[in-house]
């Protein structure tokens, strides 16, 4: 059964649907959905409808420009077409969208087998790559070089405070991959032992630099520390024009929860009086989650940014892209999109 456009907001919201790509096909669909719901009489009032849906969406996760990019691409199709066929009927522009949908649907399709098989062909034989976060453009590329006999050795890092490492892990597990997990500060140790970094992205801003998982920072300083290629595959649509005008990508923070959470602790067994005079401070209580402490203020970006001097190449559609060379070939994109027969 298909989800409503609010659902599908939810959804997104609480990443039970996560990663950029993923995020984007499930917010297109979304504005497909409630073009088929509304009931608008007019063409007008239905794109009134779309531009709430989408801005609905695009508030759900705010460091989304790919999101952005795809509902943005659908509307100005919208409007375009509205002024295009001023004698056709709101039923035919609802068609109109949901076969644009698949045009857009289809050229994210390609762009990613496209990476993956440029990806594939840089990796070198039995090639140690440490991975970060779930990216479905890392994992396309890992499988790629898998069926290509190139046998990669991949490390997973965990990702806290999601875990969305472990899901990387079960992906690249489940496509033969060789594949190890180690936790997220295991990564400075384990480096010097890497022939690369592959990282994907949320979002790449008008300098190159790159919007991904917090801790993607810090690996690519590593990386550059021990000589080790950092690249980042993504689609130009991971672009963020509006990075042109307002110079920084906003990071998106996120609950407290996510952070103290998950964790389970020994308590202490003894009284907080005794504790505090000192006597017998072993922790040997039951396993249990600890409560926040008032007044304790947690911090939870989601993402960080790591600054282009730090990335080898990014691997687009477009080839090995060095990052300063990014911006021009995803604006020439955005330019041409979307292409309207009239
Ligand atoms: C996911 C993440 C991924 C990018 C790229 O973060 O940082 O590296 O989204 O993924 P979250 P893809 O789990 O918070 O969404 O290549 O699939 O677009």
């Amino acid at each position: 059964m298909s989800r409503s456009p609010t659902e599908t907001a939810e959804d997104i919201r609480a990443l039970r649907i996560q990663g950029a790509r993923r995020v984007a096909r499930a917010a297109l669909a979304a504005l497909n959905e409630a073009a088929q719901a509304s009931s608008a009489p007019s063409k007008g009032a239905l794109y009134e409808d779309l531009l709430q849906t989408a801005r609905m969406l695009e508030e759900t996760r705010p460091t989304e420009p790919m999101m952005r990019n795809a509902l943005e691409d659908s509307l100005r199709y919208a409007l375009v077409w509205i002024r295009t066929h001023q004698s056709l009927e709101p039923k035919e522009l609802v068609e109109a969208l949901e076969q644009h949908q698949h045009e857009i649907l289809d050229e994210m399709e390609a762009a990613v087998g496209t990476i993956a098989k440029i990806g594939a062909a840089e990796i070198p034989d039995h090639a140690a790559i440490m991975v970060h976060c779930h990216s479905t453009t890392v994992v396309r590329l890992l499988t790629e070089a898998q069926k290509l006999g190139k046998h990669p050795k991949v490390t997973c890092l965990e990702t806290r405070p999601l875990y969305q490492g472990r899901l990387t892990a079960r992906e690249l597990a489940a496509a033969g991959v060789d594949v190890r997990l180690a936790v997220d500060s295991a990564a400075g140790s384990l480096m010097n032992k890497m022939d690369g970094v592959l990282v994907g992205a949320d979002a790449i801003t008008s300098e190159g630099d790159l919007v991904n998982k917090i801790g993607t920072y810090g690996l690519a300083q590593m990386a550059h520390l021990h000589s080790v290629r950092f690249l980042c595959v993504a689609e130009l649509y991971k672009y963020d024009p509006l990075t042109r005008f307002k110079g920084t990508e906003s990071i998106e923070q996120r609950a407290a929860g996510e952070v103290w959470g998950s964790g389970r602790y020994r308590q202490e067994k003894n009284s907080e009086e005794e504790s505090r005079a000192g006597k017998n401070l072993a922790h040997d209580g039951p396993l249990a989650p600890l409560p926040i402490p008032q007044n304790l203020k947690i911090i939870n970006p989601a993402f960080d940014r790591t600054p282009a001097r730090f990335i080898s190449a990014y691997i687009t559609e477009a080839g090995l892209t060095p990052p300063g060379q990014l911006a021009i070939l995803a604006e020439r994109k955005l330019k041409n999109s979307p292409k309207i027969e009239v």
